[in-house]
């Protein structure tokens, strides 16, 4: 099985499955559910942070990458979870952060004296004047440098906990040599590396000014960045059968193009572009527009068109739910089936994020000490300073929050994540919206995506097949998987009214989220694959 094949499901661990009762998903947790993986058709999981970590970011900030994160379990229980997931066929992606660490981590501790070795590991400045080093801001909308006990500043394009590393030191690529190596041992097949395109700076000096991310030339794909991508997959990820999954920020096919390398220097094997989630955004993430689809699927349907592979996904654990944000809560099942027909016949690698299977929904906080997230209190924090209404402010968190992808996972209607409080409320709709409840329902969403992979793993052109656009009209994506003479037609609306559909539909119906009466019309949400006759190719 090669990633090309591979079904991908995101373990977001801290919200999957507790199997202690602390309210704190563990490994234990995850090796209880490699079951239901299996049946689902998971090939690989990405493994959200495990590693030591004091948790300001939950795992995205790590102290120690050679240790597990005790809430989590021990280096054994992680050993446990490799062979026992092998043992089923499923292997591990682990997350992998180059760009910056906790600042816990022995190495900040240290680079925080001025003759430490470890010094330049960081970015250790003085102010300049009274001044910062520089006037970039952060990812979570704060300034990125903030003081040193000597008032020296340290560079930050994350939390204030989450100081970035210098690529320009030569000893930084050997460290995360034995980091990935260490890893790559143990079995696991690859990393999915955070933020990767933004971990080489050019220079200190002043960014353009922008109204969001300013700094963001001086960091972005930088001919460092590319240089050391290809020496990792040279040196470490080529000789071990491995690959790499990029997250790459603010980039467009152009640079994700370059971000693949050659074919004799290759430096990403996929990666997570940003453009499709950003099509229901004014400028940043916070500012919602209303959903456009067919501004969505002309920007899936560039991405298609011109890279040679992508990593599909439409959630993870930064993004709100898809299901609230681009399906419907009324037609919860079926736009949540239409959802997956997408994602799981695109050409690329699928990614499923823990509940999607099952259509979980936003979260239903009341109040903002519900929400755990750094990002989210940041921004509500910031968005106040700038004098932004609490009602605005109450609804930026309610669309945008990260939480509303971490709320724990739904097993079933009552505690099926833990017996224990959960660190992170659950969704009431967990009564009606839950693994048990669908598990035996040969017509839920969770029994679609089952026959959904299997078709996936049935049908080679749904692999390898080219992506050939159809439709994209008022909802309605209409698209064809082309290969030799094995020809495949997906449609979906995307909308909640009905839609005319003018092209042949002729065929057999390989799946479909509504009942196989009418056929004029496409119903809201309605999704259907259909497998064209060779004498129709
Ligand atoms: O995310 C990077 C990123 O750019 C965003 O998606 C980010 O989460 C934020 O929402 C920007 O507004 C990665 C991780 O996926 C994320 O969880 C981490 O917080 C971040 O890097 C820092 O490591
Ligand atoms: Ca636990």
């Amino acid at each position: 099985m090669t990633f090309k094949q591979g079904i991908f499901y995101q373990i977001y661990p801290r919200s999957f499955k507790d199997a202690n009762g602390d309210g704190i998903g563990d490994i234990k947790g995850i090796i209880s559910k490699l079951d239901y993986l299996l049946q689902l058709g998971v090939n690989y999981i990405w493994l959200s942070p495990v590693y030591a970590s004091p948790n300001v970011d939950f795992g995205y900030d790590i102290s120690d990458y050679f240790s597990i994160n005790p809430e989590y379990g021990t280096m054994a229980d992680m050993d446990k979870l490799i062979a026992e997931g092998k043992k089923r066929g499923i292997y591990f992606v682990m997350d992998l952060v180059m760009n910056h660490t906790s600042s816990e981590h022995a190495w900040f501790k240290s680079s925080l004296d001025p003759n430490s070795p470890y010094r330049d590991y960081y970015f250790h400045r003085p102010g300049k004047g009274n001044k910062l080093p520089n006037n970039w801001t952060s990812f979570f909308g704060e300034k990125a440098w903030s003081k040193n006990a000597d008032g020296t500043y340290y560079l930050h394009l994350f939390a204030q906990n989450q100081p970035d590393l210098n690529w320009d030191h030569p000893m930084m690529y050997e460290e995360f040599k034995k980091i990935i190596l260490f890893w790559l041992n143990k079995g696991i097949k690859g990393f999915r590396c955070d933020v990767v395109n933004v971990m080489c700076k050019t220079d200190l000096e002043n960014g353009k000014n922008r109204l969001f991310l300013k700094g963001l030339e001086k960091y972005q794909s930088t001919p460092k960045n590319h240089m050391y991508l290809k020496r990792i997959h040279k040196e470490l990820i080529e000789p071990n059968g491995a690959f790499l999954v990029g997250e790459t920020v603010m980039i467009n096919t152009q640079q994700a193009n370059d971000l693949l390398g050659t074919e004799s220097e290759k430096e990403l094997d996929m990666m997570f572009g940003f453009e499709h989630m950003d099509a229901d955004q004014f400028l940043v993430k916070w500012f919602k527009r209303k959903f456009n689809p067919d501004k969505f699927n002309r920007i899936l349907t560039k991405w298609q068109l011109e890279l040679p592979w992508n990593a599909n996904y439409f959630e993870n654990h930064d993004q709100p739910r898809s299901v609230s944000r681009y399906g419907s809560l009324h037609y919860h099942k079926e736009s949540a089936k239409m959802l997956s027909t997408v994602l799981l016949t695109l050409k690329g690698s699928p990614f499923i994020f823990q509940g999607q299977e099952i259509g979980m929904t936003n979260v239903d906080y009341k109040s903002l000490d519900e929400y755990m997230d750094i990002e989210t209190k940041n921004i509500w924090a910031l968005a106040k300073k700038l004098w932004i209404p609490k009602f605005y402010r109450w609804h930026m968190i309610k669309t945008v929050s990260r939480d509303n992808a971490r709320s724990p996972m739904q097993w079933d209607a009552k505690g099926g994540f833990s017996t224990g409080k959960p660190w992170l409320r659950i969704n009431h709709n967990q009564t009606i919206i839950n693994v048990e409840a669908q598990t035996d329902d040969g017509n839920s969403i969770l029994s679609y995506y089952k026959r959904l992979i299997k078709i996936r793993q049935q049908h080679p052109v749904l692999i390898d097949g080219d992506f050939v656009p159809l439709v994209i009209k008022k909802g309605v994506f209409a698209y064809h998987r082309v290969l030799g003479n094995q020809k495949i037609l997906v449609v979906v609306n995307m909308s909640s009214k009905y839609r005319k559909f003018k092209h042949s539909m002729d065929g057999e119906i390989l799946l479909q989220n509504y009942p196989p009466l009418e056929m004029k019309r496409l119903r809201p949400y309605e999704a259907r694959i259909i497998e064209v006759q060779n004498d129709q190719v």
